[in-house]
Parts: structure tokens; C-alpha cells; sequence
């Protein structure tokens, strides 16, 4: 299987994220794809390569202007602002409720701030979501990742996966947020309806619900977007991801949610699997849009279900069998040590290897059991 993999991602390299207004060490960290590349190369069925420049106008098919706009410049106004940290997070968010009462434009037409804090609230979701000085290069590189990976899938690869860093999957349309800046696999699935008109797929197994994929089709009939996550009154993204969003006007019954409980394992989650494999297969279309994380891992730092690496290869042979060719993106995984392993199984499952599991570099064997 190719492997689409670039050192830019590097160019992110946050070293501390705020949580609940603390400093805290980053998750979102460069040694993630390292390490998932190195265990990738390690295995001759993988081969790495390089991904091609596609410009910003594939992009700004799923993304508001100025969201691109505001990516590009926030480092650099940040650093003219004197702003003496090495990341930015905003200061002030325009929650829904500071705008009750007023008609709609008020929350939307209202003049976007000058001051570097105030325009990173307009633009994002979180305060946990670090924008340092080489994030946007390396966003873009992610993109440029995953639309390399679908430049192979059409050109006849069955599937191919796309090391995406930063993930994508909390970006919206006009907002960054949750580790994200630009939506990978929503720039991947709209490229590849804009190639063959057909319908696509997008099957988001990262713990953590996709609400920026969400949000960017949800009035779309032509993109199906599946996703299993932990129940979000229990985890981030916290206000979208229940089973009763399901798409409205062309999107109508296009969006599946399949929330789980914490602490979820193996067989309830296989069975999930199925419920959104089948829904998939009741829709037309060649080509799915994987949306991958290994943050539903037992040892997951900031998940809350208990996947094994075994239940990786089973899900990805699961999804390999539905037929159709796999256009396979990384999202989240934060528990480093076993990120090659699980990466190795759900790929090698999804190419009809068998399971060999290696061994982690912390030499711990629960992954095994
Ligand atoms: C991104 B992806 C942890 C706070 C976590 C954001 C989580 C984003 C996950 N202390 N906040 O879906 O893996
Ligand atoms: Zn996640």
C-alpha cells in the first residue's frame, strides 16, 4: 500500500496546549507521524511517498476564504501584535447566546476583529488548539497529503493512505478547531465527487466525532458521512455528534451518528462497525473516505473507549470487504507508543494481510492479548 508521508507536517509543532485554562503538554505532536512512519517503513508492504502541490482551490471548495485567510496570517499578526507567547489561542469566542434576540446577521455580519485574539474566536471552536508559527505550512502540506492520496486511488490504487498532521476532521467550513485547521477528508471527498460524480462515503472511526465533516455536507445529498464516537456529553466536540443529526434538505438522512458510552470495547464497537459499513453499502458510490484514529485505543490519554490493535485489523479488513477503493486518512491517536502497531494492523487488515504484531517501542504487551 502507498503511503503518502511529508516532513512538513514537522512545521506544527506545538509543545504545550491549554486545557480548562491550563497549560498542559501538546497531544497533537509532530513524534505522531514519525512514529507511524517509521513503523510504516519498517513493513515492505508499505512504500512512502512524497505528496504533490494542489494549491489553495481545492481548499476553498469546502472552506470560507477567510478562514484560509486568517490561517495565513495569524502567526505573523500574533508576532506583530508583540504577543510574547509561542502560540496563539483566542481570548474571546461569539458564543450563540451573546447574540439571542438579534436576527441572524448579527452573529454573522458583524466586522472580524482586528486584535489577534479576538480574530482567532471568530475563526475557532477551542482554546485547547494551538496555532504556532509553521501550523499553516503544515496544514496545508496535510491537504496536499490527502489529495496525493486520492490522485492515487483514482489513478487505480484500491487503496492508499494519506499520514495527515494536523488531523481535519473538527474543521468546519469557516472554523479551525480540535487539533484541526483545514477538513483533509472533506477537501479529499469533494475532489474526488468533483472527478467522477459520483456519491462518496466518509467513514470517520477517530473517537472523537467529526463535527467540521459534519457540518460541511450536511445539506449535501452526493457525500454520506458516517461516524462512531464516544457520546459527546462525555468528550469534545461536546455539542454536536448525537444519533438524532441526520442531515437536512438534499442531506436528509446522509449523516449517521453512532455515539458510543465510555469505556466501549471491542465487540459493541465491531458491532457499531457493521451498522455503518451497512449503511454504506445501501449507497451508491466506488470510493470511501476513511476519516482514521487510533484515539479509540484502551491506553488513549484523551479517548475513552477500549479498542485493541487486534480489533484494528478487524475493522480494517471489515471495511476493505465492502468492495470499494479506500481512501484512508489519519486523524487522532495520541497514546505515541502504540500508534505504529495499530497503524500497521488496520492498514495490513485493509489489504488482506494477516495480523503480525510487532512490538511497541515501550515493550508493553497488552496489544497482544
Ligand atoms: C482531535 B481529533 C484534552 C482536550 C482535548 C480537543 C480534542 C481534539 C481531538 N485535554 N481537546 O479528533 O483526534
Ligand atoms: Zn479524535
Amino acid at each position: 500500500m502507498k503511503v503518502v508521508h511529508t516532513d512538513r507536517h514537522r512545521g506544527h509543532a506545538p509543545t504545550v496546549e491549554t486545557y480548562l485554562g491550563l497549560p498542559e503538554p501538546a497531544n497533537e505532536v509532530p513524534q505522531r507521524a514519525e512514529i507511524i512512519a517509521a513503523a510504516l517503513t519498517a513493513d515492505d508492504g508499505f512504500e512512502l511517498v512524497e505528496p504533490t502541490s494542489h494549491g489553495e482551490a481545492p481548499i476553498l471548495a469546502v472552506h470560507d476564504a477567510g478562514l484560509l485567510r486568517f490561517l495565513a496570517e495569524a502567526w505573523p499578526a500574533a508576532e506583530s501584535q508583540r504577543l510574547k507567547r509561542d502560540f496563539l489561542v483566542a481570548d474571546t469566542y461569539p458564543v450563540r447566546a451573546m447574540f439571542e434576540g438579534m436576527s441572524d446577521s448579527m452573529a454573522t455580519a458583524r466586522p472580524e476583529p482586528i486584535d489577534a485574539g479576538g480574530r482567532a474566536g471568530w475563526w475557532g471552536l477551542d482554546s485547547g488548539n494551538p496555532i504556532t508559527a509553521g501550523t499553516y505550512d503544515a496544514s496545508r502540506a496535510a491537504v496536499d497529503v490527502a489529495l496525493t492520496t486520492v490522485d492515487l486511488v483514482l489513478g487505480g490504487e484500491t487503496a492508499a493512505y494519506g499520514l495527515c498532521r494536523p488531523p481535519g476532521h473538527h474543521a468546519a467550513r469557516a472554523m479551525a478547531g480540535g487539533y484541526c485547521f483545514f477538513n483533509n477528508a472533506a477537501v479529499a471527498a469533494e475532489a474526488i465527487v468533483a472527478a467522477t460524480g459520483e456519491r462518496v462515503a466518509i467513514l470517520d472511526v477517530d473517537v472523537h466525532h467529526g463535527n467540521g465533516t459534519q457540518q460541511i455536507f450536511w445539506r449535501r445529498g452526493d457525500v454520506f458521512y458516517a461516524s462512531l464516537h464516544v457520546d459527546p456529553r462525555q468528550r469534545y466536540p461536546f455539542f454536536l455528534g448525537h444519533s438524532d443529526e441526520t442531515g437536512e434538505g438534499a442531506g436528509a438522512g446522509e449523516n449517521l451518528n453512532l455515539p458510543l458510552p465510555e469505556g466501549t470495547g471491542d465487540e459493541a464497537y465491531l458491532a457499531a462497525i457493521d451498522r455503518a459499513l451497512e449503511a454504506i453499502a445501501a449507497r451508491p458510490g466506488s470510493i470511501v473516505v476513511v476519516s482514521l484514529g487510533f484515539d479509540t485505543y484502551e491506553l488513549d490519554p484523551i479517548g475513552g473507549l477500549s479498542v485493541t490493535t487486534p480489533a484494528y485489523h478487524e475493522i480494517g479488513r471489515r471495511v476493505a470487504a465492502l468492495g470499494r477503493r479506500l481512501v484512508i486518512l489519519q486523524e487522532g491517536g495520541y497514546h505515541r507508543p502504540s500508534l505504529g502497531e495499530n497503524a500497521r494492523a488496520w492498514l495490513r487488515g485493509a489489504v488482506g494481510r494477516p495480523f503480525e504484531p510487532g512490538s511497541w517501542a515501550s515493550g508493553d504487551t497488552i496489544a497482544r492479548r
